[in-house]
């Protein structure tokens, strides 16, 4: 047999080996020929709570280990003296026109340091350095999205290597097996770096123990250094990881602070990590021993053999995945690599399976970064960061990022990636409440831009001109991210939820913008307002400012959040009269205005805006993801679109998450060519080899809601029905998608053809009326919990 044919041998026998895996699986790969150089052409695992990045070296391996609370710093929150005084004389300033005193005055007043919080921290590195040479044939390298297994195969002097890794959440750990073509071939040297303060020392001849405590490093350039809490030598988070070697026939050895595995049949690497971090504390928990954790953890799952850990990781990680199939076609290059696909779509050839999938990648990414075991919602990059001071320190962004991040969850069939963030939130909301009383005065509760796992409620930003622009001028950014919760329950119909776990965070939300709203000329106004990171022109000075009073972004999230808590009240049949006030209330908002151009007007008056291609896209939230606006409203429906077309004739769309808010915002204008033109930009210009979204750089909310907006394409459900097909590209004639779904608690399965519909399985999770929307064509349908419809081309019922 040649060498190549002992690689297929193997490889059908891994594949066709576990219980677990049916034979009718469609597998959506990623594979290279080559291993990762760069960072970003490595490929993720993660178990929602530990992240790897697969390197698939051949000389030597890297696995680039990430813990989901390894965060420097501590809770630090900072309270401006006189807060709710001096935010009266902004807004007194503001509401007098008097901008540039009202920014001084502001700047002056409610800031204060530490401004920035700190970074979340890579775990370290784990190599294996292989006893043979590097020349190796053959090579591959890929990721299977549906077992999440990343296998790296070649050959060296006849010898054909085989590498599969996992993460499973299962057994909470990472788990790697090296297997070769002939006995004995096994031999390694295992190595656990980290750049800083961590100490790596062996235990009995198989395992490795690193044990650290966080040691400060400095800030990056431009920022103000006031971290506050503990600097050097204080008390930062503890953590530490666990690793054992179990190998057949062959040796295991320890040598200094390595392993060394010595002419194995076969060796299973298993590792794990930990932090004392507690969810609950929003802080460490020094009764939590991360080392005692990690270790009783590893001792489980090492009672298991490979086959165990294996299916068990396969079969939980399907019961996710499999929900969801998509067809957008094939590739013109079925045969090309994934780097070599998404290069021709650089160089201007569209490709639909790659689309698609990148859809599956964004399902798998999120519930990687986002499930239990886990219990930290997916950062700014998901849960992969390898960088000590990360961008944006990897935190949690507030003003689209993490709410985008969350856009797939419910639509492509993945609620349980809801659960961290539904219990982040939850505590977040806690620290809030005493933040909006200490600050404002005010019930309920606030958060700003940007926060952490350390529960910050108060204003961050790197600077105190940031911490003033970014956070102070927008205090409904937490109100925003509270409706992520809402659409869950709209999605699914759980009442419970609703009941104990939405409905305290929405109406936390809408009591503190009900007390923050100031009454100005009749009208309830937001003041001081912003719209997210955007300015205007002033039309007296001439200069860029970014203060205003009632942005349209602020008054469609009061909307928006009133209209939510409303209807929860009346689901919940809870607090009449305070719905009464929120209907009150609802009443004297400002109309949203079109300015003379014909577009959304982003500002309380038509200013003239700084950068018309901003990335940002804030006035439109009220059409996506809220449904504010929508073709009811022919005026602002077509405003909004003037307004989409504005930014991108001026460059909008050029970062990664814009251009996947473009895709979502022309999905939903049921223009399929122009979502699939900018699906294609984002594959051509913000996509790195690994698939990973580049911002740049990498930042994970793009990826996500590219795969929303594909999703959007084919079902929505956000005005009262259930539409097929609203936005067919018509690059895509024919395809099929399963398992979709939409608000009323409803899965979608739907086949088309020739661009038509050719078929739609609607089954209902729990009951309830169905309308149903083909083109020109409703139905109507009451269903039952379990019903499951079939529907023909025009959705008459079918078989
Ligand atoms: C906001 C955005 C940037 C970036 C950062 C994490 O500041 O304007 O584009 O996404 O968040």
């Amino acid at each position: 047999m040649t060498s190549r044919l002992i690689l297929i041998a193997i490889l059908f026998v891994v594949w066709a080996g576990p219980a677990a895996e049916g034979a009718e699986m469609k597998r959506d790969i990623l594979w290279y020929k080559q291993p990762a150089q760069a960072w970003t052409e490595a490929l993720p695992l993660g178990n929602g709570r530990l992240g790897a990045m697969v390197f698939g070296g051949v000389a030597e391996e890297r696995f680039q280990l990430n813990e989901e609370s390894l965060w420097a710093g501590e809770p630090v929150d900072v309270y401006p003296e006189n807060f709710k005084e001096n935010l009266a004389e902004v807004q007194r300033l503001v509401l007098e026109g008097k901008i540039k005193e009202a920014r001084a005055f502001g700047l002056e007043h409610l800031t204060q340091s530490p401004t920035s919080f700190r970074s979340y921290e890579p775990f370290g590195d784990l190599w294996l350095e292989m006893g043979h040479g590097g020349a190796a044939t053959d090579y591959r390298r890929d990721l299977v999205l549906n077992t999440g297994i990343a296998t790296t195969s070649y050959t060296v002097d006849g010898v054909v290597f085989h590498r599969e890794t996992f993460i499973s959440a299962v057994d909470d750990v990472l788990v790697t097996r090296l297997t070769a073509s002939t006995p004995a071939a096994i031999s390694a040297r295992i190595r656990c770096t980290r750049e800083k303060d961590m100490a790596v020392t062996t235990a009995g001849n198989t395992r490795l123990h690193m044990d650290g405590q966080i040691i400060d490093v400095a800030a990056p350039e431009g920022y103000d250094d006031n971290r506050g809490g503990s600097g050097p030598g204080g008390a930062h988070m503890r953590f530490a990881g666990r690793l054992c070697v179990v190998a057949t026939g062959g040796a295991v050895r320890a040598d200094g602070d390595t392993l060394v595995i010595e002419k194995a049949d076969e060796a299973l690497i298993l590792f794990t990590a930990g932090t004392d971090y507690a969810l609950e504390k929003m802080n460490f928990d020094r009764a939590i021993d991360p080392a005692v954790k990690a270790s009783n953890n590893l001792d489980k799952a090492a009672a298991k053999s490979w086959e165990e850990l294996r299916d068990a990781h396969i079969k939980k990680h399907r019961a996710l995945v499999d929900r969801v199939s998509l067809d957008l076609g094939e590739s013109p290059w079925p045969d090309l690599a994934t780097d070599e696909r998404l290069a021709k779509v650089k160089g201007g050839v569209m490709d639909p399976a790659l689309a698609a999938l990148y859809f599956q990648y964004g399902r798998y990414l999120l519930m990687s970064s986002s499930r239990p075991p886990g219990r930290l919602p997916a950062n700014l990059q998901g849960i992969w960061n390898k960088e000590m001071w990360a961008p944006w320190e990897a935190d949690y962004h507030l003003n689209i990022n993490l709410q985008m991040n969350y856009w797939p969850a419910d639509l492509c069939n993945l609620p349980e990636t809801m659960q961290p963030l539904t219990e982040w939130l939850g505590e977040l909301s806690e620290r809030g409440r005493d933040t909006a009383r200490r600050l404002y005065g005010a019930d309920g509760w606030v958060a700003f831009l940007s926060t952490n796992p350390f529960g910050r409620t108060t204003p961050a930003g790197s600077t105190k001109d940031s911490q003033f622009i970014n956070s102070v001028l927008d205090p409904l950014a937490g109100a925003w991210m509270a409706m992520t919760l809402w659409r869950h329950y709209e999605f699914t119909q759980d009442r419970a939820f609703l009941e104990s776990e939405a409905y305290p965070v929405l109406k936390g939300a809408a009591q503190f913008i009900q007390d923050y709203l100031v009454e100005h000329d009749g009208m309830l106004v937001i003041v001081p307002s912003t719209s997210p990171e955007n300015a205007y022109i002033h039309p007296e000075t001439g200069e860029a400012v970014r203060i205003t009073w009632a942005s349209t972004y602020h008054m469609m999230i009061v909307q928006a959040v009133f209209e939510a808590v409303f209807e929860a009240s009346r689901v919940l049949e809870v607090d009449p009269e305070f719905r009464a006030e929120l209907e009150a209330a609802l009443a004297k908002l400002p109309l949203i205005q079109v300015g003379k151009d014909g577009t959304i007007q982003e500002w309380v008056e038509d200013y003239k805006e700084h950068e018309p291609g901003h990335r940002h896209i804030s006035h439109l939230i009220g059409f996506h993801p809220f449904s504010l606006i929508t073709e009811d409203n022919d005026r602002l429906y077509t405003a909004a679109q003037e307004t989409i077309e504005r930014r991108l004739a001026h460059g909008g769309g050029h970062t990664g998450w814009s251009r996947a808010w473009v895709i979502n915002f022309y999905a939903r204008f049921q223009s399929g060519d122009e979502a699939w033109k900018h699906m294609e930009a984002l594959l051509a210009k913000s996509t790195f080899p690994n698939l990973f979204d580049n911002h740049p750089p990498f930042q994970i909310d793009g990826n996500f809601g590219g795969t929303a907006g594909i999703a959007e394409m084919l079902v929505q459900s956000h005005a009262g029905e259930i539409e097929l097909l609203p936005a067919l590209p018509s690059a895509v004639p024919d395809g099929s998608v399963t398992g979709l779904r939409a608000r009323g608690a409803f899965e979608i399965d739907i086949a088309w053809e020739g661009g038509m519909l050719k078929k739609a399985v609607v089954t209902s999770l729990e009951g309830g009326p169905l309308r149903l929307r083909y083109r020109d064509t409703l139905r109507e349908i009451q269903t039952t919990a379990g019903q499951v419809l079939v529907f023909g081309p025009d959705l008459e019922p079918g078989q």
